[in-house]
């Protein structure tokens, strides 16, 4: 990254090159994580084990955002465990037990994302995701609901098990925000999908509360005050948000290569985003496309003709 943008480091040890690539400072642990989750979803009935581990398969495994992001927060924010020790609701906790209480934070976060992928593909019958034939697509549409509800079950029993019920209230709302998001976009009126503050608000429950809770359950389990997980869930929403901008930009801009699912699906799909409503602020005559909606096709290629 240095080199790339050119930032100048006081220090011209090769470490430094190397601890800024955020994926290598953590590449152990998300295997050892990755290794984990094909564990986890291992069920009784293998029509149910099958499709529930068909996202967690080695190559298929998707960017691991989220995990990698919670790794650095835990990084970033575990104290010394002398001079400041997390609560320990479980009695004594040394740092390798904190570290792997965080790991699972990064565990359950990864199998709710997935959970969510699975559902979302059906309410929009993709066939397509991280490359290869999206679940739905290949064993149906009701495996893939009930390999869906069979990891969020497998979330929370993981979840409990951390014993702190601040965590589990944090990550059990996600899952309302994520539906709540979802719903959010698939009812709209004509004046909420021209709105910026409605883009904003659906895209924290659909994409940025998983990862501002997921950080701020780091941040308690490290010990931290309630200031600084506030600041780490604020952290978390920012880099969330962020992260769905760059996503609707790339649903215009990729290549099913690229982007593992075939491209403009949301805008075929209806669904109005950022790139939309900034290109509306510039060119205030496609406002009154966006109000009509993009049920006709033409509307599709007026817009996509302003950006
Ligand atoms: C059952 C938990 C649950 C939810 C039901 C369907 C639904 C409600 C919510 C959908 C939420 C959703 C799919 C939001 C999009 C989030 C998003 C940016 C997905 C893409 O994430 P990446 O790019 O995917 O990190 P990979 O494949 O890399 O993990």
């Amino acid at each position: 990254y240095s080199s790339r943008y050119h930032i100048h480091h006081h220090t011209s040890s090769s470490l430094v090159e190397d601890e800024l690539d955020p994926f290598s400072l953590v590449a152990d642990e998300l295997s050892f994580i990755g290794n984990k989750l094909r564990e986890m979803v291992v069920a009784k009935v293998p029509k149910l084990a099958s499709a529930a581990e068909y996202f967690f398969k080695m190559g298929v495994e998707g960017k691991r955002f989220r995990p990698t992001v919670l790794l650095l927060m835990s990084t970033a924010l575990n104290l010394p465990i002398p001079k400041a020790p997390p609560p320990m609701e479980l009695g004594g906790t040394t740092t390798t037990d904190l570290r792997s209480r965080q790991q699972r934070i990064a565990e359950i976060t990864e199998m709710i994302h997935v959970a969510s992928l699975l559902h979302d593909d059906v309410l929009d019958d993709a066939d397509t995701r991280r490359g290869i034939g999206s679940l739905n697509f290949v064993m149906g549409n009701k495996l893939a609901v009930l390999a869906g509800d069979f990891l969020l079950s497998r979330a929370c029993v993981a979840l409990a098990s951390l014993k702190n019920t601040e965590v589990v209230s944090l990550l059990a709302e996600v899952v309302e925000h994520l539906v709540t998001g979802e719903i959010m976009q698939m009812t709209t009126t004509s004046d909420q999908r021209c709105s910026m503050e409605y883009y904003m608000e659906k895209t924290y429950y659909k994409t940025a509360s998983l990862i501002s809770n997921s950080c701020k359950a780091i941040a308690i389990l490290a010990g931290q005050t309630a200031e600084v997980a506030v600041l780490a869930f604020e952290y978390g929403k920012n880099l969330g948000l962020a992260f769905q901008l760059i996503d609707d930009v790339l649903d215009f801009t990729g290549t099913s290569a690229s982007l593992g699912k075939g491209s403009l699906s949301d805008i075929q799909h209806g669904i109005v985003t950022a790139p939309i409503l900034f290109a509306m602020e510039e060119f205030p005559q496609l406002r009154a496309i966006v109000e009509e909606g993009f049920e006709n096709p033409e509307n599709v290629n007026i817009a996509l003709d302003y950006l």
